[in-house]
């Protein structure tokens, strides 16, 4: 007997019907993806305005009261902590990740979807519990998203007495939510994917995803566990990470732990977190530039094996973090080298993107601008990147704004390049409306030349030497004006960058009711999530039967075929009888 798979063997379709059950304590992945997006959007407008806060006091010293070195402090922790983690992590898996995967693979949910709401409702908390930090004697924390002890815990920091416990706690929640997740996302991915639907014929944005929570599961962990160490040294005496020490003329009862023992465990954690963020990036933006070019993703195999070698690569250079820690040179070598290589896989990605570009039918709309946006701007983090790679570069441009502009360009600007695109390019999905196009093409030009403007300058002030996470520069002598200027300018830059976001926000609100009528699949792509019976997708994705998958996700512009692309779920039959001449199509498949 042929095998049935679950989800078209005969049984009573559970809809919720009540609101709460539909909206609330929903298990439904469609349901729990926009709520993860939601609220990861809030705290991230959040961290948002904390850089706004950052901007001003850097660009108009003395001019707001409100911002003292504390709270400068503060404010760049939580701004850190929320955009890598809260924000982009929450928003690529738990937003795009929990839409995606049962459509994409052509399942009707999440594996465990009881798990599944659990995990969005520990976000929520996690995020609860962080800004609470913000209402509790002493605040957030101010030792820098990398927390690093033993200055974390010590009097003199700012939030070391609640603060801290505070992100602690929220992280250990928020990884509780992220293996809740990741696990499904996983397991759905490995054994929930449709007849035909072969690990070979995902869509990139699959792989992204799937390597991206593998990675999660696996690094995560170590921050768990850093965490919780670190709560022992702070309530229960302990000194795993805290050395012999004397605090302002007073011999502190720690003895013998180890603050290097943190750094290594934070950026085993820290570093394959970017590639956490970077890889369904990635894998989406692959999706959009082949859609949008009409052509097939350059090199598939090359790219599916790229994302996985960087993926694992990715465990092996973390103390690249480090080179000033004291750490022994040919350490340093070591992991400069490994640094180096996983640059070769990720030029190969840039040569394929543009190669699936080259020659192709490109549609210049939204998605594909901010696609080619993120292509721009990650070129630019990848080479700084190579400087600060090298041990002898880095030493003396670590702790400057060089670094600042690196990693905003690499991981803030090029991943929010993506989600925009990808927001441009699935919203018609999820809502069943397109976006007004005027509005996102004016979004797309001034974001991505807004954020040039802010972040190109920072570079030079790193090469002048001006320092990161410094309240003022003071009338430090070695600072020429230009430095000064040039702050100011890169605040005012920012503010407007801001304020434009109002645009996307409005589009996305006001084209909710007003935005034309979408469709079925209106960019006309192949991957199965916008082949359902319904757009939106009904509760159930599939209707009465599961699709079957007979190709790839990239048949675009087929030579001899009917229409510019083959759905993955388009029998070779239905192929053939649609083809215009027979003879053509007969050719182009011997
Ligand atoms: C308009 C957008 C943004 C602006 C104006 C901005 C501005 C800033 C500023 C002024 C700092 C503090 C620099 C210092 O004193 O050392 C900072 C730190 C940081 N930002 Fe952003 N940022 C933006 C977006 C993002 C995004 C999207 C990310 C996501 C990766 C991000 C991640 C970080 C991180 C990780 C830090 C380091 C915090 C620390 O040193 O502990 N930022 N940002
Ligand atoms: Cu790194």
């Amino acid at each position: 007997m042929t095998h049935i798979p679950f989800a078209d063997q005969p049984h009573e379709d559970h809809h919720p019907t009540s609101f709460v059950a539909k909206y609330v304590w929903s298990q439904d992945h469609k349901v729990i993806a926009v709520q993860y997006s939601i609220i990861a959007i809030f705290v991230g407008v959040v961290a948002l305005v904390l850089s706004a806060f950052m901007r001003l006091q850097l660009g108009f010293p003395d001019t707001f009261s409100f911002i003292n070195p504390n709270s400068y402090l503060q404010f760049m922790t939580l701004h850190g902590m929320i955009m890598v983690v809260y924000l982009l992590t929450a928003l690529l898996l738990g937003g795009f990740g929990n839409y995606l995967i049962p459509l994409m693979v052509g399942t009707r949910d999440m594996v465990f979807p009881y798990l599944n709401m659990l995990s969005v409702w520990f976000y929520f908390v996690s995020v609860l519990v962080l800004l609470a930090s913000f209402f509790v004697p002493g605040g957030p924390t101010g030792a820098g998203w990398t927390l690093y002890p033993p200055q974390t815990i010590l009097p003199g920091t700012p939030g070391h007495e609640w603060g801290i416990i505070l992100m602690l706690a929220s992280l250990a929640i928020f990884i509780v939510a992220f293996t809740m997740g990741g696990l499904n996302y996983v397991t759905t991915i490995l054994q929930a994917r449709t007849h035909g639907m072969t690990l070979m014929r995902m869509p990139l944005t699959l792989w992204g995803i799937f390597t991206a929570s593998m990675m999660g599961l696996l690094a995560f962990p170590a921050l768990l566990v850093s965490a919780v160490m670190m709560a022992l040294d702070l309530l229960a005496g302990t000194s795993f990470f805290m050395p012999k020490l004397v605090s302002l003329g007073d011999s502190l009862d720690y003895s013998g732990g180890s603050p290097l023992l943190f750094q290594h465990l934070f950026w085993f954690f820290g570093h394959p977190e970017v590639y956490i963020v970077a890889l369904p990036a990635f894998g989406m933006v692959s999706d959009v530039l082949a859609t949008h070019a009409r052509k097939n993703i350059f090199g598939y195999r090359m790219m599916v094996w790229a994302i996985v070698i960087i993926g694992g690569l990715s465990f092996l250079v973390w103390a690249h973090h480090m080179y000033v820690s004291g750490m022994n040179l040919a350490f340093g070598f070591f992991f400069a080298t490994t640094t180096l290589i996983i640059a070769v896989p990720t030029a190969l990605k840039v040569y394929n993107w543009t190669l699936t570009l080259w020659q192709g039918n490109i549609r210049l709309n939204s998605p594909m601008l901010f696609a080619i946006g993120f292509v721009f701007t990650f070129i630019h983090g990848g080479l700084s990147g190579l400087f600060l790679g090298n041990v002898i570069v880095d030493v003396p441009l670590a702790d400057t704004f060089f670094v600042v502009a690196h990693f905003h360009m690499v991981m803030g600007v090029s991943t929010v390049m993506v989600l925009f695109a990808a927001i441009y390019h699935w919203y018609p999905l999820v809502t069943g409306r397109l976006l007004h196009e005027g509005m996102a093409k004016l979004h797309f030009w001034l974001t991505f030349l807004g954020a040039y403007a802010v972040f190109l300058p920072m570079h030079y002030l790193g090469f002048l030497g001006v320092p990161r996470r410094y309240f003022a520069m003071g009338d430090t002598l070695f600072l020429p004006q230009s430095a000064h200027t040039l702050n100011a300018a890169i605040t005012v830059f920012a503010l407007v960058l801001m304020v434009v976001q109002v645009v996307f926000i409005v589009n996305l609100i006001w084209s909710l009711r007003h935005g034309p009528k979408a469709g079925h699949n209106p960019w006309g792509a192949t991957s199965l999530e916008w082949q359902t019976p319904d757009v939106p997708p009904a509760h159930g994705n599939w209707g009465a039967r599961l699709p079957v998958v007979h190709r790839w996700a990239y048949d675009y512009s087929v030579p001899g075929a009917v229409q510019d692309f083959l759905p993955q779920n388009m029998p070779d039959e239905e192929v053939e009888r649609l083809a215009p001449d027979t003879d053509s199509a007969v050719e182009s498949k011997s």
